[in-house]
């Protein structure tokens, strides 16, 4: 782990707005790396819009294009990244390119966000939920799945932060050395845990970090919260509280910076997904303000 990396990041591609790589790549751009995107899907828009339209990547063509990198030689890679995935044929797919990326560099660490769902619902097909329970979640690197993905990749009912804290064992047993619940639902805020298991076997290191819960409904924000937490974790190896500390505020950051924005042209926040202020948030991205401490259990 360095200041530096190769980061190759399998994500969607959105025409307009920042969802997946269009919220992923940029920040990590901004930090430093070196972003080669994939992308999964290209649509007009995210789907929280009345309609989108758009091309899916299946995995046969994900697979060209990590031959086409093989055949020049470029598929050195420190990190993988992936987010939403919409199909298990892809998923699979996936799991052969962290094959393949590990065979060149078997220090290759690999970021999951496991996307499956919120609040209770599924937004992928059923059948994805057992292929990262048992092939994905035992190669990741770092985890970052919300409550509701937790609980799914578990099986364990997450309805208290000690709840919360033994999901993360139970992740660290399944595979990832790094985990982070990146919100919990508890009394009207958010409440995310980090867990940092340094050697198999031993007790992770937990912390949690509280965060006061915005009226509004913002996509995109668990895109660029992994990849803040990428970022800042390269960078801060054996230190992850001070990893989400600053990922957490810079994503706070920019949920108000886009709130505020969208309160001057009259918006309802509340009804209608606001588009992330990304870019007019850079110096909050690259020299994050601390306001939000973490707090090691
Ligand atoms: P996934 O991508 O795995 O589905 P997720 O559901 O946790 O992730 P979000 O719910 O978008 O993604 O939350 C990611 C982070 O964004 C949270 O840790 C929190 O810091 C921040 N966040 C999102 N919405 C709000 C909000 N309304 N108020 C304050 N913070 C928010
Ligand atoms: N809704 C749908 C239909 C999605 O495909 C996604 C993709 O991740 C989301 C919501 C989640 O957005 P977020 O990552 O901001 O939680
Ligand atoms: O993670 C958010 C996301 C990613 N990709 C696509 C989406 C969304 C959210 O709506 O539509 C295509």
């Amino acid at each position: 782990p360095s200041n530096t990396g190769r980061v190759l990041s399998i994500q969607s591609h959105t025409v307009q707005g920042y969802v997946g790589n269009k919220s992923a790549v940029f920040p990590l751009q901004l930090l430093g790396y070196d972003v080669d995107p994939i992308n999964s899907v290209q649509f007009s828009n995210h789907t929280g819009y009345p309609t989108f339209k758009g091309q899916v990547l299946d995995g046969q063509q994900l697979w060209d294009l990590i031959e086409g990198l093989e055949g020049n030689e470029l598929l050195f890679y420190t990190h993988l990244l992936t987010g939403y995935i919409g199909s298990e044929s892809f998923l699979n797919t996936v799991l052969q390119v962290i094959n393949k990326l590990r065979s060149k560099n078997p220090e290759l660490i690999y970021v999951c966000d496991p996307v499956m769902g919120d609040e209770g619902k599924l937004y992928v097909p059923q059948e994805l939920v057992s292929v990262y329970r048992e092939k994905v979640v035992p190669v990741a690197s770092m985890l970052t799945p919300n409550q509701f993905e937790a609980e799914l990749l578990t099986g364990f009912r997450i309805l208290s932060e000690g709840h919360g804290r033994e999901a993360c064992k139970l992740l660290h047993a399944a595979g990832p050395s790094k985990v982070i619940i990146t919100s919990i639902n508890i009394d009207g805020n958010l409440l995310l845990i980090g867990s940092h298991q340094k050697e198999k076997g031993e007790p992770p290191r937990q912390f949690k970090i509280l965060i006061p819960k915005i009226p509004a409904y913002f996509t995109g924000t668990g895109d660029l919260m992994t990849a803040l937490l990428l970022g800042w974790s390269n960078k801060y190896p054996d230190n992850l509280e001070i990893a989400a500390e600053l990922a957490v505020s810079s994503l706070q950051a920019v949920l108000h910076r886009t709130l505020n924005d969208y309160k001057t042209v009259e918006h309802d926040s509340k009804s209608t997904s606001l588009e992330i202020r990304l870019i007019q948030s850079q110096d909050d991205i690259r020299s994050p303000q601390v306001k939000l401490k973490a707090e090691i259990y």
